[in-house]
This record gives structure tokens, sequence and C-alpha cells, in this order.
């Protein structure tokens, strides 16, 4: 096995972030127990008192988009970006529940990951459902929330019982080429797992290239990453062009 480079990480990490607001009471919420699981919860069960879910993506820099193009493992850029960004979205929560409580107000925190079932590799609460529910963005052939700024990011959700005036735009455009014209299909052909086959994802194997670079990169964090079908898209940073 190959020794990854100990270069220093590559800055900056991320873009502006794109921010949604929406009602949790949202009628789409109640769809989450057919199209997810049963067990999704609601934003009332996180939060008794909840008003409004912070809905937000903070994309990566091209450079770190860039650097997982290719190869078998990820980039280390990649691994040290997810990891950075799941710390930031923890002390993003942190900040806006410390906001909230001097406003007299709550939150109820949720995770970037790590909140899922080990076996079934299903988690009660999905950020990108929840963010394609706010509007930002739609779903592409890779499973991945594809926003204004791409598909290349992490994605945020926390609710609270501040009531916030839902943002316009929701349930946005399509975004994925292949569910537009039929063209492109560039992120199932870079699947190096073999786990998109037809029209079913095998959900497994992708986790298993997650845990083999988790393990190769085991002395920076824990990174269970690949993101071989993001890189190198049309969709990869920005909407695409048709
Ligand atoms: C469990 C999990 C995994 C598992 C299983 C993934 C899977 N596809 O099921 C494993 C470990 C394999 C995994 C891998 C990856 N993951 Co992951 N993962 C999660 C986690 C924790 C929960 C996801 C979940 O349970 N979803 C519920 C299932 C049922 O839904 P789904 O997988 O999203 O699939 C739905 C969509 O495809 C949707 N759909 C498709 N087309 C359409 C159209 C419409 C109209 C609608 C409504 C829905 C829809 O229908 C499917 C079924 O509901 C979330 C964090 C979170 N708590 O949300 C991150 C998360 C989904 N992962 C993420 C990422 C980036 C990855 C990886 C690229 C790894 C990496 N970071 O390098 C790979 C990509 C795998 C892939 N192509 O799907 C990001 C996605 C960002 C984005 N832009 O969408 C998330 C949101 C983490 C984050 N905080 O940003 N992941």
């Amino acid at each position: 096995m190959k020794e990854f480079s100990n270069k220093t990480i590559l800055k900056p990490l991320w873009k502006e972030p794109i921010i949604k607001t929406i009602s949790a009471d949202h009628d789409l919420f109640k769809t989450l127990k057919q199209t997810v699981s049963p067990k999704h919860l609601f934003p009332h069960d996180i939060l008794p008192n909840a008003k409004s879910v912070i809905s937000f993506f903070i994309p990566f820099e091209e450079k770190i988009v860039e650097s997982n193009i290719g190869g078998h493992y990820a980039s280390k850029e990649w691994a040290e970006a997810y990891i950075l960004t799941n710390t930031l979205i923890t002390k993003i929560n942190k900040k806006i529940d410390f906001l909230m409580h001097q406003k007299g107000h709550q939150t109820g925190n949720i995770p970037a990951t790590h909140n899922f079932d080990n076996l079934t590799l299903l988690s009660n609460w999905s950020h990108r459902h929840v963010g394609y529910i706010a509007g930002l963005g739609n779903f592409g052939i890779n499973n991945m929330l594809i926003t204004e700024k791409g598909c290349c990011g992490r994605l945020g959700s926390i609710v609270t019982s501040y009531l916030f005036a839902p943002s316009e735009n929701h349930i946005s455009e399509e975004k994925c080429l292949y569910k537009i014209n039929g063209s492109c299909k560039v992120c199932q052909t870079q699947c190096i797992s073999n786990a998109y086959q037809g029209r079913d994802f095998n959900k497994h194997k992708c986790y298993q290239t997650c845990l083999e670079n988790a393990e190769y990169y085991k002395k920076i964090g824990y990174a269970d990453v690949c993101g071989k079908c993001l890189t190198g898209l049309p969709c990869s940073t920005r909407k695409p062009l048709i």
C-alpha cells in the first residue's frame, strides 16, 4: 500500500455557504417516513416546540474537488476536508444554538454524519432530503443533492423554535444532466466500487470503499470517504450548463 504524502492542507477549503430556512410544519416532512425510512424523524421529534429548520450547504473549493479526481483512494485533501467540515458543522450548530438562546429560543442539533445504522446504512434524519424540501437543490443520479454551487461539499441542518421567514424557492429546478436530457452519467462510470448497477445503488459496496479509505487515512482522523462519483463532473462545483 502506497503511503500518502504529508504535504500541508490546501486552503481555503470552502466557498460561501448556501442557507435556506423552512417551516418545521412543512407538509413534505410527512413524506420522509415513506421516502427515507419509517423511523425518519419530524422536526418536532428533535425539538418539541420547533418552528423552523435551517438547512445549509458548505461547498468545497475547486482545488479540493480537483485533488480527488481519479485514482483508487480518496485524495488526502478530500479526506481532510471531510473531517474539518464535519467539525465546522458542529461549531456552526453550537454558534446557532448560542445565538438562539440569547433570543430566548432553543435548537435541536443534528450531527453532519455518523448518525446512521451501520447495518442498514440509514439515518433517521436525512440532511439531503431536508435540503431538498428547503430548496437547496435536487437529487442527481449519483444520489447527491446538487445545489447552485454543485454537489461537492457537506450539508447540515438544525431545528429551532425561532420562526424564520421561509426561503422563497422551495423545490428547485432539476440540475442533473442525465435527468434533464439523458446526457452525462459520468458520475456512475467513475465509481470504483461498482456500486451503481442499472437503477440500483449498492450502498454496502460503497461503504466498503469508504471504510478502506478510513483505514488508509487513520492517522489524520476518521475519514470514511470516497467521492469519486462527485468529482470531475459538470455538477461538481456549479449548476451544470445545459
Ligand atoms: C448513511 C450515509 C451514507 C452511506 C449510505 C449512502 C446511501 N446512498 O444510502 C454510505 C456510507 C455508503 C455513504 C456514502 C457516501 N456519502 Co453519505 N451519508 C449518509 C448519511 C449519514 C445518511 C443518508 C441516509 O440515510 N439517507 C437516507 C436514504 C434513504 O436516502 P438517500 O441515500 O439520500 O437516497 C435517496 C436519494 O437518492 C433520493 N432521490 C433520488 N432521486 C430523487 C428524486 C426526488 C424527487 C426525491 C425526493 C428523492 C430522490 O431517493 C433515495 C431514497 O430516498 C448522510 C448524512 C445524513 N444524516 O443525512 C450522509 C450524506 C448523504 N453522505 C454524503 C456524502 C458526500 C457521501 C459520499 C460521497 C462519501 C464522501 N463524503 O466522500 C458517499 C456517496 C455515496 C452515494 N453515491 O450515495 C453527503 C451528501 C452531500 C450531498 N451533496 O448530497 C451527506 C448528506 C453527508 C453530509 N452531511 O453532507 N453515506
